[in-house]
């Protein structure tokens, strides 16, 4: 529906337009739904744009659990507060907000301490329904039930997101470089920032140099990393990579009868401080586990592998290295103080997001967006829900 003011649509349904994804691998559909209002603790966004991410393609694809149809994709986005349900005094009608998968509610042990970002008053999980009352606000003309995703499911003019899932932002900065940091780039950055905690003058490896590990790059080079090694098997990524501070390149598929691991443990004399596996392969941080350095080294996983993927590491190695082995979810960021720290530092030019950016299409086009990053040459396509783009 067009935008109309939140006095005519408060406390009633929506019927808006969304890309409903009917059918693992298959073209989303173009449809009008339902929206309903939402329920205590809960924000209707208007969205304003959305981009789309790798793991909407993964979960577009799974024929299996927790692959689930119809669902409503897509988790990166920039919205406008519509409505609020009841108990919602952080946010209020007409607010730009900034909608995460992982919840920040403030108010758990997990949330108090500076340690963890992980909320254990909803704790993530991946699901078809909203975090805290375990429903759909969707439903098709036909009155069919449409699963939401990761909390967010963007792809839709209209959706409704947890309060815990919503950060405040300040509504002069762009749209469609804000979005970014609602998965991607503060997944990457984060990493480096808050789980690694990366220091000046330190070594780092990434693996994988996709848009989560430019943003790693982007992250180790903002805290002043002067050694940062990115491995990919694409050569030209090495190019894309020297804009976000990548410094040297390994090319997986060009180490002869050596592992990665063993060309970068002599690249660094004796291993990196930090070692982040951005693909998704156990394999990988086995080889990024092997190439930190002994005694401080850390191993970052942030690649999402396929459920039940397993890791297998010696014991006696363990204990003999003094390595550290780390998980990072949303690059450990805790959403509602961290984005305006980073939107920040891009507003003071120090994060780059702009060249994050690569493609912009309609909302019909949303197909398109899939092609591009599927394809390989998209780093993020920006989705604008009712505005002409370009490129
Ligand atoms: C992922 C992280 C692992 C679960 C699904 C979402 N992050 C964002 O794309």
């Amino acid at each position: 529906m067009d935008e109309k003011s939140s006095s005519e649509t408060r406390g009633n349904s929506i019927r808006c337009r969304a890309a409903v994804s009917r059918k693992p691998g298959e073209p989303l559909v173009l449809e009008e739904v339902m929206v309903a209002p939402p329920m205590p603790h809960e924000v209707r966004i208007r969205i304003i744009c959305t981009s789309l991410c790798h793991s909407d393609i993964t979960f577009w694809k799974l024929k299996d659990f927790p692959g689930i149809f119809p669902r409503i994709l897509g988790h990166e986005a920039i919205g406008v507060v519509e409505s609020v349900g009841e108990d919602v005094d952080e946010v209020s009608e007409g607010d730009t907000v900034i909608p995460t998968f992982m919840p920040d509610c403030g108010d758990c042990v997990d949330c108090r301490s500076k340690k963890s970002n992980l909320c254990s008053k909803l704790p993530f999980k991946v699901s078809p329904w909203m975090p805290r009352h375990e429903t759909s606000r969707f439903t098709d003309l036909k009155g069919e039930v449409l699963y939401h995703f990761l909390f967010v499911s963007s792809f839709s003019e209209y959706t409704v997101v947890d309060v815990a899932h919503v950060t405040k932002i300040d509504p002069s900065i762009a749209p469609n470089r804000a979005c970014l940091l609602s998965c991607g780039v503060s997944t990457g950055v984060g990493a480096a920032w808050r789980t690694a905690d990366v220091e000046k003058g330190s070594t780092v490896v990434i693996f994988g140099l996709g848009s989560i590990g430019l943003a790693v790059a982007e992250g180790a080079r903002l805290c002043g990393a002067t050694k940062i090694i990115g491995v990919d098997l694409n050569p030209d990524k090495f190019e894309t990579g020297k804009k976000f501070g990548v410094t040297d390149f390994v090319n997986s598929g060009n180490c002869g009868d050596k592992s990665v691991s063993q060309v970068i443990n002599e690249m660094t004399d004796g291993g990196a401080d930090y070692c982040f596996e951005c693909v998704g392969m156990a394999s990988l941080v086995h080889e990024a586990y092997a190439c930190c350095r002994k005694g401080w080294g850390k191993t970052i996983v942030l690649g999402v592998d396929r459920p039940g993927a397993k890791l297998s590491l010696s014991s006696f190695e363990v204990l003999h290295s003094g390595k550290s082995l780390m998980g990072s979810l949303f690059g450990g960021l805790k959403a509602k103080s961290d984005i305006p720290i980073l939107l920040k530092k891009y507003l003071d030019k120090e994060l780059q997001l702009d060249e994050f950016v690569t493609h912009e299409v309609r909302f019909d086009d949303i197909n398109k967006a899939f092609d591009l990053l599927i394809e390989g040459n998209c780093l993020r396509c920006v989705i604008w829900m009712d505005k002409q783009a370009s490129s």
